[in-house]
């Protein structure tokens, strides 16, 4: 199991262009506004505060590089889709995730954040309709879920997965997650090791 040594800020780009130097191996978090993704670093970090957590929608517009064990980074995405940023700003911010998703050499797992607690919302299965017509693998995080019981967030879960199938051929990973209650955090780890551990099996053969 990994062991979280130390976390920490690498920095914060507005664009893939202004990124941090892309040597380490990256897992990106992606959702809309408030769905918990600043929360989900700091509670697979175990640093509160390592990421801004807001009660404000829409508040980071930048790509936020946090650098674990000083060998993998997590990287917290801006949130999509949220009305109140305007217009021509959120088709700036989809852009350049757009760019680093597309685009980023290291990155080597995308996490997409879905709230457990709603049906399956347009903005999410867009957002996914997006990722697959561009070939970019993912795994589903459902949040939040000790907000509702287990029963109504696995139909909420059963419901999108459902939806999801109009769009994908292939079934993703799904994790659940509770920053509250620190749960999926094992898993969400052991996911990342596991890739990890892939990649460098890959260059001992190469
Ligand atoms: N109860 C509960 N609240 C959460 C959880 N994750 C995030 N929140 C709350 O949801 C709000 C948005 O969280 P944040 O991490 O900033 O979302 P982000 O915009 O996706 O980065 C904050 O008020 C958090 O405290 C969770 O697992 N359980
Ligand atoms: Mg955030």
């Amino acid at each position: 199991m990994i062991c979280i040594r130390s976390a920490a800020l690498l920095g914060s780009a507005p664009d893939l262009a202004s990124c941090p130097p892309s040597e380490l191996p990256e897992f990106a978090f992606i959702g809309r506004s408030n769905v918990g993704k600043s929360s989900l670093v700091n509670m697979l970090t175990r640093v509160q505060g390592l990421a801004r957590v807001s009660d404000t929608p829409g508040k980071t517009r930048l790509i936020n590089f946090f650098v674990v064990n000083e060998s993998w980074s997590l990287v917290d995405l801006p949130g999509y889709g949220y009305a109140k940023v305007g217009r021509k700003d959120r088709a700036q911010f989809s852009s350049f995730v757009a760019d680093y998703l597309q685009n980023r050499p290291n990155l080597r797992g995308t996490f997409v954040l879905i709230d457990s607690r709603l049906t399956p919302q347009k903005i999410d299965l867009d957002f996914l309709d997006w990722m697959v017509h561009c070939g970019v693998p993912f795994i589903l995080i459902f949040t939040k879920t000790d907000k509702l019981s287990r029963a109504a967030a696995q139909a909420n879960i059963d419901a999108f997965l459902l939806r999801l199938q109009e769009i994908s051929q292939e079934a993703p990973p799904v994790l659940t997650s509770s920053s509250k209650l620190s749960h999926g955090r094992l898993e969400i780890l052991g996911l990342i090791e596991a890739t990890l551990a892939e990649a460098s099996e890959e260059e001992s053969i190469a």
